[in-house]
């Protein structure tokens, strides 16, 4: 059975594009493929995290897997951390790769190289971290949305540079990039992609927000000039909102332009407000089901099963690179 591998950080909230352009199709592959979902929180301590606040949020994330749909019994679910291997490789990974590579990044661009000074080595190799995320497991598909493309390049490029090297070792991933929803867009500014990390807090929904800061960031939404609501690429605020109705009723765009005809703007975020809150309360209450003692049992039962894969990767690595120690040949 082919493998997928995704992960996410546990930093601030999980909002609509997190789901839309990654969970959601997780949910779907999970019965496709053998599955490895991470919560990344290696990756979040790439930038200052308060502890208390990360050891919360890493559980947090690990419910939201699960009141999405991932199912413990077929999937598998566990905390990067637990798995000291993902460490392990990134070490080994990180002698291959050039700095040159990574200078190339353009989410390092954005989010570090501004502040050079006080930016942590961390952030700048956050990219390899992920490539050892993919390749311990010997992953084939790789689901995430449209920011991620050029960290998998990189991963498929290390992972085919040590196959040359060192003889055949890692299985070499392919993204997989929904054809929609792989970039939902900020509410309050639709030329950027709607982040965890904006400084406003209108411009994301996200997933444990109550029914009335949905709906009154959706009120706020900027919109576009023209009155008619139609899938038009010209207007990407309107169609931002269109394509979250779209994923979250599962309708066609000419039944929902059919559904619209000589409404206007306020129609169309009010029934998307009512569509957005009738898809996450249930979500919620799921998310507060979750008991400590069954989180803790899943977490564990991830934390072997992911181990177990992870030390296979890691032995032959070891063996191909001559760090075998103990178990090498004499002369
Ligand atoms: P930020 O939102 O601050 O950029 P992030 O992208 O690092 O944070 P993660 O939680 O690590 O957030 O991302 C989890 C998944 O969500 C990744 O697969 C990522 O590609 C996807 N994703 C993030 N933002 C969007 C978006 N606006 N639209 C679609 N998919 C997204
Ligand atoms: N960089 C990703 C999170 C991530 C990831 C991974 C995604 C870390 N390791 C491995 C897929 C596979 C992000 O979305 N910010």
């Amino acid at each position: 059975m082919k493998r997928i591998f995704s992960g996410a950080q546990p930093t601030g909230g999980f909002h609509l594009g997190n789901y839309l352009g990654a969970l959601r199709n997780w949910v779907e592959l999970q019965h496709e493929y053998e599955s490895f979902f991470c919560v990344v929180n290696l990756h979040a301590i790439t930038i200052p995290q308060d502890p208390q606040e990360l050891a919360k949020k890493t559980r947090e994330v690990a419910r939201l897997y699960l009141a999405a749909g991932i199912d413990p019994q077929v999937s598998t679910i566990f905390i990067q951390s637990d798995v000291p291997e993902h460490a392990e490789l990134a070490w080994v990974l990180n002698c291959m790769t050039r700095i040159s590579e990574l200078d190339r990044m353009t989410q390092f661009k954005e989010k570090g190289r501004s502040q050079r000074e006080n930016t942590g080595v961390g952030l700048f190799d956050y990219p390899v971290l992920m490539a050892s995320d993919i390749l311990l497991y010997q992953t084939d598909l790789v689901p995430v949305g449209e920011d991620q493309k050029q960290h998998l390049e990189l991963t498929r490029d290390l992972a085919m540079r040590f196959n040359r090297d060192y003889g055949e070792t890692f299985r070499i991933p392919e993204p997989f990039i929904p054809k929609i929803g792989a970039r939902i867009m900020s509410l309050s500014d639709p030329a950027k992609k709607m982040a965890k990390s904006d400084e406003n807090p209108n411009g994301s929904i996200a997933l444990l927000d109550d029914a009335d800061t949905i709906r009154r960031k959706l009120k706020r939404a900027v919109t576009d000039s023209g009155t008619d609501i139609r899938f038009d690429e010209t207007r990407p605020a309107l169609m931002n909102l269109l394509t979250i109705y779209r994923l979250l009723t599962e309708q066609t765009p000419p039944e929902i332009e059919e559904h619209f005809a000589g409404k206007g703007y306020g129609q169309l975020k009010g029934e998307l407000a009512d569509v957005v809150v009738e898809f996450l309360q249930p979500f919620q209450e799921r998310v507060r089901g979750i008991s400590d003692e069954e989180l803790d049992s899943i977490l564990e039962m991830g934390r072997e099963r992911a181990r177990n894969e992870a030390c296979k990767t890691m032995d032959e690595v070891k063996t191909r690179l001559g760090l075998s120690g103990s178990g090498a040949p004499r002369n």
